[in-house]
């Protein structure tokens, strides 16, 4: 991707661990590197098709200025979260704060916190099979968009499925979406886990019926496997009920470990499904 880099912006605030640095102030130094595909501006010559670099620079000095934190790498953090909210077109952002002034009591040229931070995609199933379905689901999207560092870009249509694995139980309304989110992986399994349980979801059987279950299915292409958390989702290229709305969205994703589309999963398992 390409990038569009900001050295040394000069900042007057109040960021720092002694009580006096939050009454005195002093100078901190920003650098940001913004990765954004600049393609669109090169062919057009539009700025509204690529980022005002001006208007970034008066962000930054505006949030250091108006914002006391104690550490640097709060600042960096929260600055770096509320660029990526707030700047259209910027996917990923290395931003690095220097204290040239940093009360350290011997000669230093500056200390510093670099960071790099990101939008990461993510494909999230839904099912509910108990009382409104529908709303369930409908309620959960809303719940997601509405999640902090989180933001819904597609979402399929709803499926009525007959329950897979345990079968004695009713029929499912299945979905996924496309979610761009802040959170790491195992944030967004929390943040998942909370928007089930106001919807009053009771963990009582595995697999058992449930008003909403909220799985991640991918993420950017990471392969990742924890206790309570595997990437991709270990049963997804057997499941027609996660393939089906899947391939609505995103027919040409490719599974991170074994290479195939989604299109083509779904098509392997109506082969099996048809023996
Ligand atoms: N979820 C399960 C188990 N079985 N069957 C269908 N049709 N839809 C589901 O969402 C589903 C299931 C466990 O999460
Ligand atoms: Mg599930
Ligand atoms: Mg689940």
């Amino acid at each position: 991707m390409d990038q569009i880099k900001i050295e040394n912006l000069e900042v007057f605030a109040k960021h720092g661990v002694f009580p006096e640095e939050n009454v005195l102030g002093q100078k901190f130094l920003i650098s940001a590197c913004l990765h954004t595909d600049t393609r669109r501006a090169g062919q057009t010559d539009d700025l509204k098709e690529s980022i005002h670099y001006g208007e970034v620079c008066h962000f930054m000095d505006r949030y250091m200025r108006e914002h006391t934190f104690r550490l640097i790498e709060r600042a960096a953090e929260m600055l770096a979260q509320e660029l990526l909210l707030t700047i259209p077109h910027l996917e990923k952002l290395e931003l690095e704060i220097k204290k040239p002034w940093a009360p350290v009591g011997l000669p230093v040229e500056y200390v510093s916190v670099k960071i790099a931070r990101q939008w990461h995609r993510a494909y999230i199933a839904l099912g509910s099979n108990l009382g409104e379905r529908k709303q369930y689901l409908d309620a959960g999207v809303k719940a997601l968009d509405e999640a902090g560092g989180c933001s819904v870009v597609s979402v399929s249509s709803w499926l009525v499925t007959p329950p897979y694995g345990m079968t004695e139980q009713p029929d499912f309304l299945n979905g996924c979406l496309e979610l761009k989110t802040l959170l790491e992986p195992e944030e967004l399994l929390e943040a998942l886990h909370r928007i089930e349980k106001e919807a009053g979801r009771e963990r009582t059987l595995r697999w058992g019926p449930r008003t909403l279950d909220l799985d991640i299915i991918f993420y950017d292409d990471l392969v990742w496997e924890s206790e309570n958390l595997c990437i991709p989702h270990v049963d997804m290229h057997r499941r027609d009920f996660v393939l089906r709305p899947l391939c609505e969205i995103a027919p040409y994703k490719r599974h991170p470990i074994t290479g195939i589309t989604v299109k083509e999963m779904l098509e392997q398992v109506g082969e099996a499904a048809c023996g």
